[in-house]
């Protein structure tokens, strides 16, 4: 069975995760959203959907933890398939609709909020929990988060590694628009016409100037270094081996800080 479904009607391009153990972005999955955005990009759609299963529980459970490596090596690198599939939305010459339904976890946060815009129901949820799982974000992936969200919103995620609503991350500017749950496919659909209905140059080129401009945060080469040696304390530490342990155990996580 496909991780990913791939349909187009129209212009209109949806990819719908279908991953039964609960959306978790395994490698394979993100390699078929990556094959997906590809054929899209070939058609010249005008808009892309990526929602999850009709009436998911879970929009996705984020990174696949089983995956994360546990011998010393940086667990979310350049070239981490959840990282490329971020850039290659970031990327794609059309806009993308994250239409959300459900709860959505660690790095499925990022890949929500990598994409254009976010629709969601009124029932969903999202958890940024790296401090949960003793995980070092990445230096792109917090600036992805900074590049959508307020500094109040992204601590207080960070911090408590809790789902909050999909309520207040509209009002803290995360999420455009939060419906009724039945009335999630056609507003989205509405949405995407809108957008269909424009010029497609002129929304490749608008949406190229704002990832340019928006990526346009100067680092010193030793403000770098330096968060690159916080992010090693972190993997080489035992919290990192004990948060994977404990998760893979179902288990509450025992951090000791070192
Ligand atoms: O028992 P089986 O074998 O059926 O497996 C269970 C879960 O262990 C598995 N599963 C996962 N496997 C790998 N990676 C995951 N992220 C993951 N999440 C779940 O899927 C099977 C079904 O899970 P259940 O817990 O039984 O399902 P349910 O009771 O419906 O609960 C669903 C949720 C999503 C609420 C629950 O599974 C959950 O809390 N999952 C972990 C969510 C999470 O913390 N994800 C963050 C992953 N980390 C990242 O994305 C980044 C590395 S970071 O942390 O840095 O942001």
């Amino acid at each position: 069975m496909s991780l990913v479904i791939a349909e187009v009607n129209g212009a209109i391009g949806t990819i719908t995760l279908n991953r039964p153990k609960v959306n978790a972005l395994s490698g394979e999955l993100l390699e078929e959203i990556a094959s997906a955005l590809t054929e899209m990009k070939a058609q010249n759609l005008r808009v892309i959907i990526l929602r999850a299963q009709r009436g998911a529980k879970v929009f996705s459970a984020g990174h696949d933890v089983a995956e994360l490596p546990t011998n010393g090596r940086d667990p979310l690198t350049y070239n981490d398939p959840l990282r490329q599939i971020v850039r290659a939305i970031q990327l794609h010459p059309c806009p993308v609709i994250a239409m959300i339904e459900g709860s959505v976890w660690g790095g499925a946060c990022e890949l929500a909020m990598s994409c254009d815009l976010i629709v969601a129901a009124q029932n969903s949820t999202m958890a940024i929990t790296p401090a949960r799982l003793g995980v070092p974000y990445n230096l792109s992936g917090i600036l992805n988060l900074m590049k959508v969200a307020g500094m109040p919103i992204i601590k207080e995620m960070l911090f408590t590694a809790r789902p909050v609503t999909a309520q207040r991350l509209m009002e803290s500017g995360v999420i455009n628009h939060v419906v009724p749950p039945e009335e999630l496919e056609s507003f989205t659909q509405q949405l995407a016409m809108q957008m269909v209905e424009t010029s497609p140059l002129v929304l490749r080129i608008l949406k190229e100037e704002l990832r340019v401009l928006a990526s346009a945060h100067p680092i010193t080469p030793d403000g770098y270094e330096r968060i690159q040696s916080l992010r090693r304390e972190v993997y080489d530490s035992e919290d990192y081996q004990e948060g994977i342990r404990a998760f893979l155990e179902k288990r509450k996580p025992e951090f000791h800080g070192r």
